[in-house]
């Protein structure tokens, strides 16, 4: 035994005894820190949009985009973390009523979602983003064109198209220089989308100088447009534009032949949908409409559109209408944020979201300080023989 041990032990002794306690054991080596939670492997994806309704289609065709993105990224095995991740997709309906948009952005929340795509309509998508700003969930709407959506000051709200100052000003401009509309009447359905572009359009004809000579509403639900048609047919207008939805713009020009109203007929994005000759039910004539989408891709961005076209006629048996390969896009722009920022916690990727670059079947995406997509295009449409046909892109 080493001697110094043993007395400077039996000093230790001594000490302690003079203290009143006792010798201890030696305290055990500390425990190692706990493992971090394994990440989630299963990636949360709301999607909100009218899939009941009069506009069902058009809701049905954002979730169909929605459901095609998620199952290619299923099919490419990503990684977050080291760990393979599933993606799952949350759809819900809101039926275009902003009470049931408020509604299904709860429920998304409270499901704990990693993010949000929708809503479909800018006047279930504005109430809606509050929710998601609140609970710190970005949101991308792959449609909602109501500037006031990113004006509010909410640093989880995106969109991935063109807003309608953009797209009402271009048709109203279009409607007095290419259209050489002299007498121009507009009808809105009172929406947050529908007026809001319908006054964007007005404002690009007096910019262009041209004249507005009636100005009617009607709303988002309506079928019979007779009283409002009659009071314009008097002003014989040459253009009429009306500011909502498809399902009620074929109707409405269904009254307008029964009439003798021969104008030319203008929308927005709304309206330009593949089901518009369908509900017109014969009474467009060929080059009668000019609509616009909020969005277009370039000559070289062609062959991957059509590509998605293809697939996703094959995947779900129906046409494209309008928005579904926005969809497609802004789950891929949100999962690229997940990836960039090697996380799917909303508070991780957000900043990666706000500066992301991508490339989608759209075009090139990336986001202004607001959240509103930059350089956004627009693509003009008519119909001839019931097919839509572009008349060119406008940035
Ligand atoms: N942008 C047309 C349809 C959706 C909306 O903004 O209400």
């Amino acid at each position: 035994m080493n001697f110094k041990l043993v007395a400077a032990s039996a000093m230790t002794v001594a000490l302690l005894a003079a203290c009143g306690k006792k010798e201890e054991a030696p305290a055990p080596a500390p425990a190692a820190a706990p493992a971090p939670a394994p990440a989630p492997t299963t990636i949360k994806i709301g999607h909100v949009g009218p899939t009941s309704g009069a506009i069902a289609h058009l809701g049905k065709d954002n979730e169909n985009g929605a459901r095609m993105a998620i199952d290619e990224l299923n099919a490419k095995g990503l990684t977050i973390q080291g760990v393979k991740v599933t993606f799952e997709l949350l759809a819900e309906d809101d039926a275009a009523d902003p009470k049931q948009g408020t509604a299904a952005a709860q429920k998304l929340v409270d499901a704990k979602v990693n993010g949000v795509i929708g809503h479909l309509n800018s006047g279930t998508s504005i109430p809606a983003s509050k929710i998601y700003s609140d609970a710190g969930i970005p949101q991308i709407s792959p449609s909602a064109t109501n500037p006031k959506f990113t004006r509010q000051g909410y640093a989880t709200t995106f969109r991935v198209v063109a807003d309608d100052v953009h797209l009402g000003g271009t048709l109203g401009k279009y409607a007095v220089t290419e259209l050489k509309g002299k007498s121009i009447a507009v009808i809105d359905d009172r929406t947050a989308y529908g007026q809001g572009v319908a006054d964007e359009f007005e404002k690009g004809v007096t910019a262009a100088g041209g004249s507005v000579v009636g100005r009617e509403f009607t709303n988002d639900k309506a079928t019979d447009f007779t009283g409002i048609l009659t009071s314009l047919k008097a002003k014989k207008p040459d253009v009429v534009f009306f500011g909502g939805m498809d399902a009620v713009a074929g109707p409405m020009m269904r009254q307008m032949k029964q009439l003798g109203i021969k104008a030319k007929f203008m929308g927005g994005d709304g309206i330009c949908s593949g089901e518009l000759p369908k509900l017109a039910a014969g009474a467009m004539a060929d080059s009668q409409v000019v609509c616009a989408e909020a969005g277009g891709i370039d000559e070289a961005g062609k062959a991957a559109m059509d590509k998605f076209k293809t697939d996703f006629k094959a995947k779900f048996n129906a046409d494209v209408q309008i928005y579904a390969p926005y969809v497609h896009d802004a789950i891929n722009v949100m999962v690229a944020a997940m990836q960039k920022a090697d996380s799917a916690d909303p508070k991780k990727y957000l900043a990666a979201l706000k500066g992301i670059e991508y490339q989608g079947v759209t075009g090139k995406i990336a986001f202004d300080e607001k959240g509103d997509i930059k350089n956004g295009a627009l693509t003009l449409y008519t119909y001839k023989g019931g097919k839509k046909e572009s008349l060119g892109i406008v940035r």
